[in-house]
């Protein structure tokens, strides 16, 4: 970093003030693993109190003013809960991100949604997609992010290639009925629930589809959704190379898909990630890249492990930003190694809390977040009134 001070802050800010996440709905909700759940009393079981945890974090950080909903958990009644919605977010105001359909929880699922050997089935997945779309287009929101379970465990039991024609098929008649300013995003996974082959299972395949099924389809990284030591931020450059990369689901992952803190395992490939954005920004490229959280908080509470994901998303968002690009650049060109590394690297040990601390008191914001979240009794009044219900409701698999 060899910028002068007041050139630091001013880029500082520059970075701070572009950079927006989004919570999911479901990161309030009690969770746990396939054997067991811990049930907390603050947890939300209700969209009504994951827009008011939603909103609290927004207060406290300024940075989430969107909140992705999962349509089967969220609006259990479809496009009729839509006016529900709008009033939660005039009440709270924060607005409904993107919308997640659900195509793995039906028991009709149990073969795969989109891509099931069934027309029938495929139709109905098909419907679920659309609706969705149009509870999108309710809510004005931009982008429905598409998940799939589908895929199958053993070899020789499914036709891999059918599925690639009904899947692109599928993709098809979803993105025709996104109006002109929507997006489809495709998530890719490369296992779980399916263990030999997921019919979506790396950037690959996701940009195939997308590619196939119209130029309003992108492809959405879930930073868990990775092999062991793949190296992530190359995906991403391609992807912004290619126009193709929609948004990110972000958290960390020791072993496989574990939902973890965002930079809680390895904070340096979060910086490699927002560097590559850094850059493509610069360039004019990655302009719309929706910025979300997944995670699964199942032993942290849920609105402390939100308001620390989001405030390290913002270190190390600008940890990035504070890499000399231009310099960068010279020493890449010259190919001198250990220069370009030391400078790169050299952005990621920067401490910069205080650099975002005095953002954030320069926005009439708590210039710590959890901090202040611990100092106000915000949790300990959710847990008396949610207590009781919150250990018998749950809407998350
Ligand atoms: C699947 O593992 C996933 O990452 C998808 O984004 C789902 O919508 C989300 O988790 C919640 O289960
Ligand atoms: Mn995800």
């Amino acid at each position: 970093m060899a910028q002068s001070e007041s050139a630091t802050i001013a880029l500082a800010t520059q970075a701070l003030d572009a950079f927006q996440i989004e919570i999911p709905s479901w990161g309030f909700a009690n969770t746990g693993t396939r054997f067991g759940k811990f049930v907390q009393a603050a947890a939300a079981s209700t969209i009504e109190e994951k827009f008011a945890d939603a909103a609290e974090v927004h207060r406290l950080t300024g940075v989430t003013p969107t909140v992705a909903l999962h349509v089967l958990w969220d609006l259990p009644n479809g496009i009729a809960d839509v006016p529900k919605v709008k009033e939660l977010e005039q009440q709270y105001g924060v607005l409904a991100g993107a919308i997640n359909p659900n195509l793995f929880q039906d028991q009709e699922y149990k073969f795969g949604s989109l891509c099931n050997p069934s027309a029938a089935i495929r139709e109905h997945a098909v419907k679920h997609v659309l609706d969705s779309i149009e509870i999108a287009k309710g809510l004005g929101c931009r982008d429905i992010s598409l998940w799939l379970a589908d895929g199958s465990n053993y070899p020789g039991s499914q036709s891999i290639r059918n599925r690639i024609g009904w899947l692109e098929d599928a993709l098809r008649t979803a993105h025709d009925s996104l109006a002109h300013n929507q997006r489809l995003l495709i998530e890719y996974k490369p296992f779980e629930p399916a263990f030999y082959h997921t019919d979506i299972a790396d950037w690959g395949m996701s940009s195939m589809l997308a590619r196939a099924a119209g130029p309003q389809a992108q492809v959405l990284v879930d930073t868990g959704h990775h092999y062991t030591s793949q190296n992530i931020e190359q995906i991403v450059a391609w992807l912004l190379h290619t126009g193709l990369l929609g948004g990110f689901h972000f958290n960390d992952r020791r072993y496989a898909d574990d939902d973890l803190t965002l930079g809680s395992i390895d904070p340096y490939q979060i910086f490699r990630i927002f560097h590559e954005i850094h850059q493509g920004l610069s360039e004019g490229l990655g302009t719309g890249i929706a910025y979300m959280i997944d995670q699964s908080h199942n032993l942290k509470g849920k609105m402390e492990a939100t308001v620390q994901t989001v405030v390290t998303a913002q270190e190390l968002w600008l940890k990035a930003a504070l890499i000399d690009r231009e310099q960068l650049a010279v020493y890449q060109q010259s190919c001198d190694i250990v220069a370009a590394e030391e400078l790169y690297r050299g952005a990621f040990w920067t401490d910069v809390r205080p650099l975002a601390a005095a953002w954030r008191t320069a926005h009439g914001l708590p210039a710590d977040p959890l901090a202040a979240l611990r100092a106000s009794d915000y949790v300990e009044r959710a847990a008396k009134v949610r207590g009781s219900r919150s250990s018998a409701v749950s809407s998350y698999a």
